[in-house]
């Protein structure tokens, strides 16, 4: 986008009104052609001390959960025009094609970087190419993309997504020990969340690591519920109907847990910390973590949202020239009622 404003200046010198024309009609363009379903953040129209500013498209992959949302508004807060950014969002409702589409309309608009938080990870190759063969770097966020050749993305920041699920079976190995429960049949369900995303694919994963330790464990069934509410009590539903004798449920975000937690309720069945669900959610969003204050989930194991910090001081650097780790792992903790309290207060998502 620099570029553009570079012949732009040249060009508002020749022809004023032409230009700043085209430059307020530009992104109303896009938005009609729908190559913008939704821009949730106002484009300002072009103004010429915005031409030094870093134009960044980002292209958020959905807003299906509370950590969603915390993870959007990390990113908006850190690239603010008072922090040298011009920001394009786009939100992708969850759907693949309409992050391909962001990325195409980022391309044509010639961005300064493209942030990008996959909604899975296969399908990425076409498109990540041509943002490469228009030599602009990508910065993947939150979610891996699956791809051989890892020069079509600059670095990723991200969640151990793998050690998260292996935090969970190893805390359901301590609660059992200490419930003198270590060898009694253990009969699981899991919510998964959107198929083939790196948080499902990993979590799963590395519970199911920890889980294959353990014959006494028997893993009912695992199913879906797309990272939301809704889904989660209705799969829950089918589950409680399905299955009468299940003691423990691990869902893989907050968001379905609170969706399990009605269906429980509606099914009278118990749960929590007195109950007879063992409840182990993934997030640790602070809705949740009143919960797990209350002692109705059990554990909830931490994804941390806030990354947006991260961008900005990943392209500061690439601005300067400087080079750039190809991977950044966020720091996480686990929560139980017995440290949950001291955290809640700085908890602001
Ligand atoms: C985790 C992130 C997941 C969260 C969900 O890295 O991708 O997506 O766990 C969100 O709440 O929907």
């Amino acid at each position: 986008m620099k570029k553009i404003l570079e012949k732009c200046k040249q060009m508002v010198f020749g022809h004023v009104g032409v230009c700043i024309l085209l430059l307020c009609v530009l992104p109303l363009l896009l938005v009609s052609h729908g190559l913008f379903q939704e821009v949730e953040i106002e484009q300002e129209s072009f103004d010429p001390e915005m031409e030094d500013l870093i134009v960044v498209g980002f292209s958020q992959l959905g807003s299906e959960s509370g950590w969603r949302s915390a993870h959007t508004l990390s990113v908006q807060d850190a690239l603010t025009k008072d922090t040298g950014y011009f920001l394009i969002f786009n939100n992708a409702r969850q759907i693949q094609e309409n992050q391909i589409k962001a990325i195409r309309s980022f391309i044509s608009q010639r961005v300064d970087y493209i942030v990008f938080a996959p909604v899975i990870e296969s399908g990425w190759e076409t498109v990540l190419q041509e943002a490469k063969d228009a030599g602009i770097p990508v910065i993947l966020i939150d979610r891996m993309v699956n791809v051989k050749d890892e020069s079509l993305y600059t670095t990723w920041i991200g969640t151990d997504a793998w050690e998260e699920g292996k935090k969970a079976g190893r805390w359901l190995e301590r609660y059992l020990r200490e419930k003198n429960r270590q060898s009694e049949d253990i009969n699981i369900v899991v919510l998964q969340g959107t198929m083939g995303s790196t948080a499902e694919i990993g979590r799963t994963e590395g519970f199911e690591a920890i889980a294959e330790n353990h014959g006494n464990w028997h893993i009912l069934e695992s199913a879906t519920a797309e990272f939301t509410a809704t889904r989660g009590k209705e799969v829950m539903r089918e589950m409680l109907r399905r299955y009468p004798n299940i003691d423990v449920l691990v869902s893989q975000n907050d968001d379905m847990t609170m969706g399990a937690v009605e269906a429980m309720q509606e099914a009278g069945i118990s749960f929590g910390e007195n109950g007879k669900v063992t409840v182990i959610s993934f997030d640790a969003i602070r809705p949740a973590l009143e919960m797990v204050n209350e002692g109705l989930i059990n554990v909830d194991i931490e994804c941390n949202p806030v990354q947006g910090a991260y961008i900005d001081e990943i392209i500061k650097r690439l601005e300067a020239g400087m080079s750039v780790e190809k991977s950044y792992v966020v720091e996480e903790n686990i929560f139980t009622k017995d440290n949950v309290a001291k955290f809640l207060d700085d908890r602001t998502y």
